[in-house]
């Protein structure tokens, strides 16, 4: 094992000994570029002068957030590696492809998705969202399902299971998203102008409660191969939904691990919730009516794929259709909550969303406030709810709140 950290100077020479990669691109004539802008690692973006391009991802032995302060595993790299591979199989038109991985060095080479947009960037800059929410939606029931014990059976589900162990990752979440958001940690930031309302909510032993639920099913639910951190930014998307260019891809995958199907729509609905509080918050009520009111086809769109799998589980006779119905209720239940726990972390934690930190600042109270009184409404009111009513509720607190 070296790990080498690689370089934009070393690129061409990482390609030209990496059997795999050699002859997919000209390293004489090719400029590269290091392009990462999520929180961990660093992206190489390689183009020859053929137009040919190659993406190269390598895991940093710590967080790139943080810096070498904050050691983290580069085993998330074949976690990565391991769950891009698992969903392309199973959904291949929605997921990065993965070219190569060299496990010595903790290097993944990507299918080039640079004619792609992050779908966070697109949105913030009020870009279009038409069917991108539901084809995600069509994704996490494809892959959540195939990799599900109703689809690989008990034992095979119990080896995969065991195989996708992502301790240190899952680490991250549970302490980011599921903790210090609501008991307090170090690594907490809160905007001066809603200091009130977050005190509030950290005195608030109901909300804390309903975040410790969902640390527990995050814990101890072992459903499926989540993707683990399915936020607006771990989504390409490129054309438009009626267009013939229109795709839409995960990828960052390197949190996925077994654990619970409501999680990863749950991530996604509170991005939605983030992106229609930025709307919101600079006075553009339609497009912010617009985001909100794709949670319920998202929903539809999920149970609609997995209602067309249910008949391929491999032991029909030990499920009737009612177990489906009694299952669909659970995961919707978790998605709220995961939902909730995303809207909250996001203002409060660290890892803060573009979204609500690029508002002008005499509008953060109001896109920042209403992320965090609908996240606290959707832990604690998590069962209890219609989809629809979301719509009514963020109204509400979008009233309340400015
Ligand atoms: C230290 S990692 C911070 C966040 O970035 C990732 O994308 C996850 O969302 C994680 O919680
Ligand atoms: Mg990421």
């Amino acid at each position: 094992m070296t790990n080498e950290m690689l370089t934009v100077e070393s690129v061409a020479t990482y390609i030209n000994t990496r059997e795999p990669l050699t002859g997919l691109i000209d390293t004489t004539s090719m400029t590269v570029a290091e392009v990462g802008d999520g929180n961990l690692n660093q992206v190489f973006l390689c183009e020859d002068d053929a137009g040919r391009k190659l993406v190269l991802k390598q895991a940093l032995p710590y967080v790139r957030l943080v810096g070498p302060a904050w050691p983290m595993t580069v085993d998330r790299a074949a976690r990565e590696a391991h769950a891009l591979t698992t969903h392309s199989a199973l959904a291949p038109e929605l997921v990065c492809r993965v070219i190569d991985y060299n496990p010595d060095e903790y290097v993944l080479a990507l299918e080039d998705l640079s004619d792609h947009e992050v779908f966070r960037t697109r949105l913030n800059a009020g870009g279009d969202h038409a069917g991108v929410f539901e084809a995600v939606s069509r994704l996490t029931a494809k892959v959540l399902f195939g990799t599900s014990w109703l689809a690989l059976g008990e034992e095979g589900f119990r080896l995969q299971a065991a195989e996708t162990t992502n301790s240190e990752l899952c680490l991250i979440t549970e302490e980011l998203v599921l903790t210090e958001p609501y008991v307090g940690g170090e690594r907490n930031s809160v905007h001066p102008t809603i200091k009130g309302l977050v005190s509030e909510l950290q005195a608030d032993d109901a909300w804390i409660a309903a975040a410790m639920q969902m640390k527990r099913r995050f814990l101890t639910c072992q459903e499926a191969l989540v993707h683990g951190d399915l936020h607006t930014g771990s989504i390409f998307v490129r054309g438009t939904e009626n267009s013939a260019d229109f795709s839409v891809r995960a990828f960052d995958s390197e949190f996925a691990f077994y654990g619970p199907i409501g999680l990863d729509l749950g991530l996604l609905w509170a991005n939605i919730i983030a992106a229609a509080a930025r709307a919101s918050a600079l006075g553009e009520d339609d497009r912010a009516t617009s985001l909100l009111q794709t949670i319920e086809p998202s929903w539809n769109a999920f149970v609609a794929e997995l209602r067309a799998l249910w008949p391929s589980r491999v032991k029909p006779a030990e499920y009737p259709d009612a177990f489906l119905e009694s299952w669909l209720a659970s995961i919707l239940d978790d998605a709220l909550g995961f939902a909730g726990a995303e809207c909250c972390r996001r203002i409060i934690g660290l890892a803060k969303l573009s979204d609500i930190e690029s508002l002008p600042e005499d509008r953060y109270a109001a896109g920042a406030g209403v992320v965090l009184r609908v996240g606290r409404s959707l832990l604690i009111n998590r069962s209890a709810r219609e989809l629809s009513t979301y719509l009514d509720e963020f109204n509400a607190e979008r009233a309340a709140n400015v």
